[in-house]
């Protein structure tokens, strides 16, 4: 998928992966995503939807990203996304994962977003809007070594609080 008009990216820049999950054909996600990475410099590689297991696998080993980015809104998202961030990091363990957008039907899950960065998840972010702002933080953070990011929980701890 190419967005124009098309933002050169900066010299150096990082080359992100980004991709919807198998089961999902939503695909205004992704473009606000690429527009997002590329306002922020990055190269983007857009898969599309419904990317199957073994394709996003096999980009990743012929385009060598340094970040891969998923995304995806129709309810399935833990599943899949937990299901194809097991497989990248047994073949790429080195290779940072971000997740997010809506990965249930019932809101943000903090046991969920734990089990996705226990399978090698570098960040989860539920419900959009809320982690753009530590999304963006992290994609131009030193990749690898932050630790594993969550941004609804913080959200949440933030309500809990009162806040
Ligand atoms: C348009 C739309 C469709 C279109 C999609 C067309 C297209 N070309 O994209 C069509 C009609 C095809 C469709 C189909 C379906 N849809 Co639909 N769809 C929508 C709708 C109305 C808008 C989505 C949209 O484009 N939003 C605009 C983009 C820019 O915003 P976004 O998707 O929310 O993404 C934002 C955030 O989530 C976040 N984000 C997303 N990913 C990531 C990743 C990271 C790392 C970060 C940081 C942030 C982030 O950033 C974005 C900007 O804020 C939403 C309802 C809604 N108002 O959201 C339902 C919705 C997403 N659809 C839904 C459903 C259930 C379906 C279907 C299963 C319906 C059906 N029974 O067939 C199918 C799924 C088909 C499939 N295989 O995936 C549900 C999902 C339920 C849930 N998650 O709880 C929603 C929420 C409607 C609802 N309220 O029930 N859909």
């Amino acid at each position: 998928m190419r967005l124009y008009p098309h933002r050169p990216p900066l010299a150096g820049a990082r080359t992100v992966l980004l991709s919807s999950v198998a089961s999902d054909a939503h695909t205004w996600n992704l473009v606000y995503l690429q527009l997002v990475l590329e306002e922020l410099g990055c190269r983007v590689i857009n898969l599309g939807a419904c990317v199957p297991d073994r394709l996003l696998l096999a980009e990743c080993h012929s385009q060598q990203p340094d970040l891969v980015v998923l995304s995806s809104v129709n309810g399935h998202g833990y599943q899949d996304g937990l299901r194809v961030i097991e497989k990248l990091h047994a073949a790429l363990p080195q290779l940072p994962v971000m997740i997010g957008g809506k990965l249930g039907t019932a809101g943000p899950d903090p046991a969920r977003a734990e089990a996705l960065r226990a399978a090698g998840a570098a960040g989860v972010f539920e419900q959009g809007g809320l982690g753009v702002e530590a999304f963006t933080r992290l994609v131009c953070g030193p990749l690898g070594s932050a630790e594993p990011v969550t941004a609804e929980l913080t959200v949440a701890r933030r309500r809990g609080a009162g806040a």
